[in-house]
């Protein structure tokens, strides 16, 4: 059967979805159906991950080999920098960006150096917003108490609370800085609900928070005239004769010659590895993310904190073959777009956490309740054309302009057609310990954004990686900074 003929059943079963009852899990439930179908825990795939010779998983030996291979470096390289400064900036995503700006703001030297281009990141890709407790009903404890929910408990609490308490100062920063938050009609900021949150808590910008958000960021950076270093990626970091971390040496990816640079402080936000594809799957992230501040910060010593636990958005694409793994924002399911299985039935709570979501669609697609595509992928429906549809026309339109563009390109109009969506890996949960400072177990070495661990525990919830990059990545450049002006 055509994907036309197929997405006929999503039309013909909205009135009856309307009346069922949606099964609720109990705590033992969600338990039996995570380690059951969730890709970290799958008792074929699953080991708790350790790296060195004992390794004999082939996820445990991939990313060991990653961390703990030989390093690019020819013996006799030349180690007199080309540059030194203050503050050397990894990454030119979110935390990179807040971090450089930070510094540069405490009056430090600061260069961004990033692999691909001042921008290029995860963060730009940001689509459904940014948790911050600003509702009069909220407050950071709950914010609190709810990540620490979503997070199996496993959070580090210290981070998490630097983090929801700073939230508020972060929206104000960016507000000034030029971010046009999505308001109601009476000037106030307005606020929607994502999954597994308590409170609506996410400030958008339409469906493009990501790329709004780094409009302002990389304007600003351009505006202080920070030092760029553009394709160049750091192959290794260095350290002086008490192991303190002091800079670092790049590729450059335009005449392949190596740059040293030489820093008082190195802050590492080079985000996940999610394009390396774990456990073979389909992937949300941009080709920049692959890892490197894991491996930089682990080859120097730093520890790392949860790093088996990987984030699998529930709403990856999965037709047409062009888009699979790209992100359908959770934002569609928080305005009440249903997902769908083959029998036309809803399954989950949409807003549930997205490891209990991606599990309960792994379970339909394996228990022959998916939809197979004519190229024999499969997945479950994302009832799109129900905002519209209880909303008015043109609900779709207004709230996923990005959305519907990007689907519009392949002749799919997503106000009128259902999207078929799976699981796409779509964030590194865990990554270097770090302190409340951003700092690591090695001395002058900053780890921010998604390449840091902790925070998130096993599952992050929707919105919280954009406050989290925002923090610490602010945390990180004013004590880099401080630290280097003391020098
Ligand atoms: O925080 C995220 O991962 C997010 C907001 C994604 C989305 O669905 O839009």
């Amino acid at each position: 059967m055509d994907i036309h003929a197929l997405q006929q059943i999503v039309h013909q079963t909205r009135d009856a979805r309307r009346k069922q009852t949606i099964p609720k899990f109990s705590p033992a439930d969600r338990d039996q159906l995570i380690h059951k179908y969730h890709p970290d825990y799958r008792a074929s795939a699953y080991r708790p991950i350790r790296f060195g010779p004992n390794a004999n998983d082939k996820t445990v030996v991939e990313l060991a080999a990653l961390l703990e291979g030989d390093s690019s470096i020819p013996e006799n390289l030349d180690l007199t920098p080309q540059y030194t400064t203050d503050v050397l900036v990894v990454g030119g995503g979110g935390a990179g960006c807040a971090a450089a700006l930070h510094a540069h703001a405490n009056g430090a030297r600061v260069m961004l150096a990033t692999k691909l281009r001042l921008g290029d990141s995860n963060s730009v890709m940001a689509q459904g917003g940014m948790q911050i407790s600003v509702a009069p009903e909220d407050s950071p404890v709950t914010h609190f108490l709810d990540t620490l929910k979503g997070g199996h408990m496993q959070n580090d609490h210290e981070l998490l609370k630097v983090m929801v308490e700073e939230g508020p100062s972060i929206a104000k920063w960016l507000i000034e800085l030029g971010v046009l938050f999505d308001r109601q009609a009476d000037g106030n900021l307005h606020v929607k609900k994502g999954g597994g949150s308590s409170k609506p808590r996410l400030l958008t910008c339409s469906d493009y928070t990501g790329l709004e958000i780094m409009r302002v960021l990389k304007d600003e950076v351009l505006n202080q005239k920070i030092q760029l270093l553009e394709f160049c990626a750091a192959v290794e970091l260095l350290s002086d004769d008490n192991g303190q971390c002091s800079g670092a040496i790049f590729k450059d990816l335009d005449n392949q010659r190596h740059v040293i640079v030489a820093a008082k402080s190195v802050i590492l936000a080079t985000g996940g590895i999610g394009r390396l594809h774990i456990q073979g799957f389909p992937t949300s992230n941009h080709y920049g993310a692959t890892g490197d501040g894991l491996c930089l910060s682990y080859r120097m010593g730093a520890q790392l904190d949860h790093i088996d636990t990987f984030q699998y958005h529930p709403s990856g694409a999965v037709y047409p073959e062009q888009l699979i793994g790209a992100l359908v924002t959770e934002g569609i399911r928080s305005e009440g777009g249903h997902l769908v299985n083959a029998k036309g039935e809803r399954f989950v709570n949409e807003l549930d956490t997205r490891d209990v979501v991606s599990s309960s669609i792994i379970r339909e697609c394996e228990e022959g309740r998916g939809i197979r595509t004519m190229s024999g992928r499969v997945g479950v429906w994302l009832d799109t054309p129900l905002l519209d549809a209880e909303h008015g026309p043109g609900t779709v339109e207004k709230h996923f302009p990005a959305m519907m563009m990007q689907f519009e390109r392949f002749g799919i109009d997503i106000s009128k057609d259902p999207v078929l969506i799976y699981p796409t890996l779509h964030y590194q949960n865990g990554g270097v310990k770090i302190d409340a400072n951003s700092e690591t177990n090695v001395k002058n070495l900053f780890v921010a954004g998604e390449a840091s661990g902790g925070l998130h525990g096993r599952n992050r919830l929707m919105g919280n990686s954009l406050l989290d990059l925002m923090v610490f990545g602010k945390r990180s450049g004013l004590t880099a900074a401080a630290r280097a002006v003391s020098m």
